[in-house]
């Protein structure tokens, strides 16, 4: 599905939890700070293919993830900001939640992004013991009626300095992330 038959350009909104412009001198301001809060990422993370609308294949992860009662053993990373499940997702248009057509999936931040301007869409799945640790501590924190929340897997996605369709080498980018996490047993 697309967002309709011809593009305009649809840039990224400014965001203040990523978003940075070039300094004159090629220095970024903004993401040195916004990448800090940043789930740690590699550059040898698997990277979706540098192109508009793109996705990763299907990424088959170790445990399923029940999404709105949903079993799901794999998810797309696509690069306009989305996490799909069944099948990839090329629309650069957002629209509300709940979709009309029922399609379930993440938004961390849906939005015509093209990496194949600038910047790289990262994605792995770890059981890194001091990642687990990190992720089991900040869902104890932010979330109280998972408090014995011990994770075994997580899956993160990243997009680093992604600009918007429309856009070039110099106009503004962001950094953004989504990270969903695998528990064996939830004691609430
Ligand atoms: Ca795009």
């Amino acid at each position: 599905m697309t967002g309709g038959p011809s593009k305009s350009n649809f840039p990224i909104p400014p965001c203040d939890m990523g978003a940075g412009r070039e300094t004159r001198d090629g220095r970024e301001q903004g993401n040195a700070h916004s990448k800090t809060i940043l789930y740690p990422y590699w550059q040898n993370d698997t990277k979706t293919p540098k192109v508009d609308d793109g996705s990763s294949p299907e990424i088959k992860l170790s445990f399923p993830i029940i999404f709105f009662g949903t079993s799901h053993k794999t998810v797309f990373v696509n690069n306009n900001g989305v996490i799909s499940f069944n099948a990839l997702v090329s629309q650069f248009t957002p629209e509300s939640f709940p979709l009309n057509d029922g399609r379930a999936f993440i938004a961390p931040f849906w939005a015509d992004v093209h990496n194949g301007i600038r910047g790289e869409v990262y994605y792995r799945e770890s059981s890194d013991p001091a990642l687990l640790r990190k992720v089991s501590r900040d869902i104890r924190k932010y979330f109280k009626n998972l408090s014995s929340f011990t994770a075994v897997s997580v899956f993160v996605a990243t997009w680093e300095e992604v600009t918007f369709y429309g856009g070039s080498s110099t106009t503004p980018i962001i950094n953004f992330s989504m990270i969903f996490s695998f528990a064996l047993q939830i004691n609430l």
